[in-house]
């Protein structure tokens, strides 16, 4: 963890400007009839998962170009996303992905209350193959045509529950690769059909305070066709399975400018929104870091969330999933936190009244234009001094960079190879 001095000092030089730019925002958010000490509050009580697999470099197709003091094992991973929290307040959970962070429950634990932080949703992974596996999910999983293979992938969803159970996790994520390359390759109903059986036998073993999130995703690894490609599809398992199934919305499994918020609005309307995986994207999963390419799509994401607030049953699931291939992945990780904070805070700023009126007397342009007001607030003050006042970093980047943190890490973390493609 990084030293209370180091971020003390480093807040020491900013405080005093901070204070300044939040009274500026405050008097002109009081003047909209906002009070800025209750939206930062909301904001301090916000937080993002973390998926463990972010804090190591990513990679492509082709390639992976490791940094240095990659984290070693689920140990140095829960190390890093706890600085990641120190510094931003804003992630106090983790994300396990098993079979990769596999070790005793008791050592997790142990180590997560060490660094301050819980766990977020289990996710399983039978999209690639593990030493020693008796079965290849080369041509699928859940959706094996061999039902020897489908039970070892429901087998393995169990034992990520039994591993979540013993961790304090309430939630399974199933993300699966299974589709097809070829027309012809596959029967799509009778995939589909062996899908539903599939995820039957693992919502039975679910148990009652738990929730499965099934993510959908439009194309790769299959390239011709996807069993869960979209949210039509994921809706229907959600409708399938039964009430304690919901939807996972990652925001790069879509086509390019597909309208995210929409499917947001539809899946809060019929209670089926089981949560977020965050990240950004410029032409497919690229896995960029959050709000890197498109902000204003995520507080459009946001604004939908802040308008259901309060609905019965309405609470999704927050967390980040991206691949970071040029940065250090724990600056990214930061940055995103702070832009999805920043999108919330954004979106708490509409003046939900007016909209609605602007809605009912048809007049698109005001409408637009109050959603563009709150958009275009620099909420920069509200997200830096909630940051402050619970002993965080008021920058987050700048203070990690003085810590040394890195060049510490790397002393201990041996250089890794970086052969091999790097998909995350
Ligand atoms: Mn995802």
């Amino acid at each position: 963890m990084i030293d209370a001095s180091v971020i003390e000092a480093e807040n020491a030089r900013r405080a005093e400007a901070l204070r300044s730019d939040y009274d500026a925002l405050g008097a002109q958010l009081a003047r909209r009839g906002v009070d800025i000490d209750a939206v930062k509050a909301k904001v301090a009580a916000y937080g993002v998962a973390i998926p463990s697999w972010g804090v190591g470099t990513g990679g492509t197709r082709f390639a992976r170009f490791p940094g240095p003091g990659e984290p070693r094992d689920i140990f140095d991973k829960l190390a890093d996303c706890g600085v990641i929290h120190q510094l931003t307040r804003a992630t106090p959970s983790v994300s396990l992905h098993i079979p990769w962070d596999k070790a005793d429950p008791a050592d997790l634990k142990a180590k997560a209350d060490e660094v301050g932080l819980t766990f977020d949703a289990m996710n399983s992974n039978t999209f690639q193959d593990q030493p020693q596996q008796r079965l290849s999910y080369k041509f699928g999983s859940l959706t094996h045509t061999d039902p020897a293979t489908r039970r070892q992938a429901i087998d393995h969803n169990l034992e990520c529950i039994e591993i979540g159970q013993a961790i304090g996790s309430k939630a399974l994520t199933i993300w699966i690769g299974d589709g097809s390359n070829f027309p012809g390759q596959v029967d799509m109903t009778a995939q589909f059909d062996r899908y539903l059986d599939a995820a039957r036998a693992i919502y039975a073993k679910l148990p009652d305070d738990w929730r499965l999130f099934t993510e959908h995703k439009m194309y790769e690894p299959a390239f011709y066709s996807t069993v869960v490609q979209d949210w039509g599809t994921n809706y229907l398992i959600a409708q399938e399975l039964g009430e304690k199934a919901f939807c996972l919305v990652d925001l790069g499994h879509h086509a390019p400018n597909v309208n995210i918020e929409m499917i947001v609005a539809r899946l809060i309307r019929f209670g089926r929104l089981g949560g977020f995986h965050f990240n950004d994207s410029k032409y497919g999963d690229d896995d960029l870091d959050t709000g890197a390419i498109d902000p204003f799509r995520l507080f459009l994401v946001f604004n939908e969330l802040v308008a259901a607030e309060g609905k019965p049953g309405f609470d999704p699931a927050h967390m980040l999933d991206q691949s970071h291939n040029v940065t250090d992945p724990i600056e990214s990780l930061m940055s995103s936190a702070a832009e999805v904070c920043r999108a919330y805070a954004q979106a708490l700023l509409v003046d939900r009244e007016a909209l609605a009126g602007y809605q009912d007397a048809n007049d698109a342009l005001m409408a637009a234009a109050t959603l563009k007001t709150a958009f275009r607030t620099d909420v920069e003050p509200v997200l830096a001094m909630a940051r402050l006042e619970s002993d965080g970093a008021i920058d987050p980047v700048a203070t990690f960079r003085a810590s040394g943190y890195r060049a510490r890490v790397a002393e201990v973390r041996p250089a890794t190879s970086g052969a091999g493609g790097g998909i995350v």
